[in-house]
């Protein structure tokens, strides 16, 4: 599953490189799904042209995506899914670890941070940040993560089905494992390259830190959103 917001040539590079054939080597059969904020580029010909699924998101922000997507994935009736940000950063030639690691653990993490982090891809401030968030999250929740806003994740289908989401932008990541911890979900962190980006960031890292720092607090008294409290689902965007 990849969220797309105006990433053509990321897709692209992303779409070059997903090892269909290995993928399917290994027993599964393969769908990918790119899910939409409303691109203004050419994000939707290199999704047809691909012959991946276009999906359209109704709310804004890469929470609300990711739990469309989550949605229509428990709808689909497949059995594992892995999503990974489609502007170049992550590689896709990495996705059958993340599937040789879902037979063991229900939820497998992408870490950046003990991985092997391209120079000039992450800022220091991000850098900071991410280590700062990261150490934060493990303390407050017990759990070891090792990469709290890694946008590189797989699940299996008991793992999607039990998480309870509520975020609408780039929290979304600490929500899905504060939940992962609610639930009793295991988590296993698998190291990863983490190459520059091809295009625009949409990530403010000030704004974005914030809200993350919120989200595990908030959480961390409030582990349920309220709309899974009072029988709304996952989709129940606002
Ligand atoms: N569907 C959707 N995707 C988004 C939205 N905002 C960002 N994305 C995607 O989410 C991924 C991560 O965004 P990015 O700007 O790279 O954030 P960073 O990697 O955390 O700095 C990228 O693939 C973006 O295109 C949105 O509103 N909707
Ligand atoms: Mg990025």
């Amino acid at each position: 599953m990849l969220p797309t917001l105006d990433e053509a040539k990321g897709l692209e590079e992303v779409a070059n490189n997903i090892p269909h054939e290995k993928i399917e080597r290994m027993g599964w059969n393969i769908h990918v799904w790119v899910v939409d904020g409303g691109s203004s580029d050419e994000t939707e010909t290199v999704t047809k042209n691909n012959k991946f699924q276009f999906m359209p998101q109704q709310g804004k922000g890469k929470g609300a995506a990711m739990r469309l997507g989550f949605v229509k994935f428990l709808e689909s009736g497949h059995d594992a899914l892995v999503m990974l940000d489609s502007d170049g950063t992550y590689d896709p030639r990495e996705i059958p670890k993340f599937l040789d690691k879902l037979s063991k653990f229900d939820v497998v993490v992408g870490d950046r941070l003990n991985g092997d982090i391209n120079p000039d891809a992450m800022t220091r401030l991000n850098y900071f940040g991410n280590h700062i968030l990261t150490w934060l999250a493990t303390g407050l929740y017990g759990i070891t993560i090792n990469d709290l806003c890694s946008g590189y994740w797989g699940f299996t289908r008991k793992a999607i089905s039990r998480l309870k989401l509520n975020s609408m932008k780039f929290e979304i990541e600490a929500e899905m494992y504060t939940s992962c911890v609610k639930e009793e979900l295991e988590i296993k962190n698998i190291p990863i390259r983490y190459s520059s980006r091809i295009g625009q960031a949409k990530l403010g890292s000030v704004s974005d830190g914030w809200r993350i720092f919120r989200k595990l607090i908030v959480r961390r008294i409030f582990g349920t959103p309220i709309e899974a409290k009072i029988g709304k689902g996952n989709l129940d965007i606002e």
